[in-house]
C-alpha cells in the first residue's frame, strides 16, 4: 500500500477475528428486524442504488430525492435507529483517535452484483474526524482516489474482518466499491449469502 501514514488512509486487515465477526452479524440482523433495509436512491434522477441500507446509532445517513442527509429516524417506519452495537463503540474508541463517540453507523448491504459508485462522503459537518470501517462476509475490492474524481485510483481486497479508516487528507478523498467476490466467504446467513455487509462509523456534528 504505501503511504497510507501521509493521507490518513490506514487499513486494519484481520482486525476482528471470526467469532466477533459472527457477534457483530447478530447486531446487524437483530436491527434489521427492528430498521428493516431500505433501497436508497439517487437525489434528482431518483435512479436507486445497488446497495441496500440502514443504520446503527443517534443519527442515519438517508437519501431519497430530495438529497442526502443525516435522520434521527428511520424513513419509512418512523422510528429511532437501532443503538450502536458496544463492540462498534470500542472500534471507535480504539482506533478513530476522536474525542467524542460516533453519532452514526451506515450499514451497507450488497447482493452478488451489487456496487458502490466512486463518491466522497460529504454529508457530514464533522469534517475533520475519521470515517471507520468494517466489512463483514464477502471480499469486495475496495478502490480509492484522490481529491478529484479524476484523480489516480488504486485498489485493494477487503476481506471479512478487516477494517478501514479514511483520516486526514483522505476522509475527502473519492472512494468506492468495483465489485464483490460472491462465494469467498462462508460468514453471512441466508438471505444475506453471497452477499457482503459494510458498516461505516461517522462522527456528524
Ligand atoms: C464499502 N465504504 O466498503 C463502502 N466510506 O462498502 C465506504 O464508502 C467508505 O469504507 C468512507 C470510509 C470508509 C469506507
Ligand atoms: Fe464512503
Amino acid at each position: 500500500m504505501g503511504a497510507a501514514g501521509e493521507t490518513g488512509f490506514r487499513p486494519l486487515p484481520g482486525y476482528f477475528s471470526r467469532q466477533q465477526q459472527g457477534g457483530l452479524v447478530q447486531s446487524v440482523v437483530e436491527s434489521l428486524q427492528a430498521a428493516p433495509l431500505f433501497t436508497p436512491s439517487m437525489p434528482r434522477t431518483g435512479k436507486p442504488l445497488s446497495v441496500q441500507m440502514s443504520n446503527f446509532g443517534p443519527l442515519g445517513w438517508v437519501a431519497d430525492q430530495t438529497g442526502y442527509r443525516y435522520e434521527p429516524e428511520h424513513p419509512v417506519t418512523g422510528a429511532p435507529w437501532p443503538a450502536m452495537p458496544p463492540a462498534l463503540l470500542e472500534l471507535w474508541a480504539a482506533v478513530s483517535g476522536w474525542h467524542q463517540p460516533p453519532q452514526a453507523c451506515l450499514i451497507n448491504v450488497y447482493g452478488p452484483d451489487s456496487r458502490l459508485g466512486l463518491h466522497v462522503d460529504a454529508d457530514e459537518d464533522a469534517r475533520d474526524a475519521p470515517v471507520v470501517s468494517v466489512s463483514l462476509g464477502d471480499r469486495a475490492r475496495f478502490r480509492l482516489g484522490g481529491p478529484l474524481r479524476n484523480s489516480p485510483s488504486r485498489s485493494l481486497v477487503l476481506s471479512s474482518g478487516d477494517v478501514v479508516m479514511l483520516g486526514g487528507a483522505s476522509r475527502r478523498f473519492f472512494h468506492g466499491v468495483d465489485r464483490i467476490y460472491p462465494g469467498t466467504s462462508t460468514l453471512l446467513p441466508a438471505p444475506f449469502r453471497p452477499g457482503r455487509i459494510n458498516l461505516t462509523l461517522r462522527r456528524v456534528r
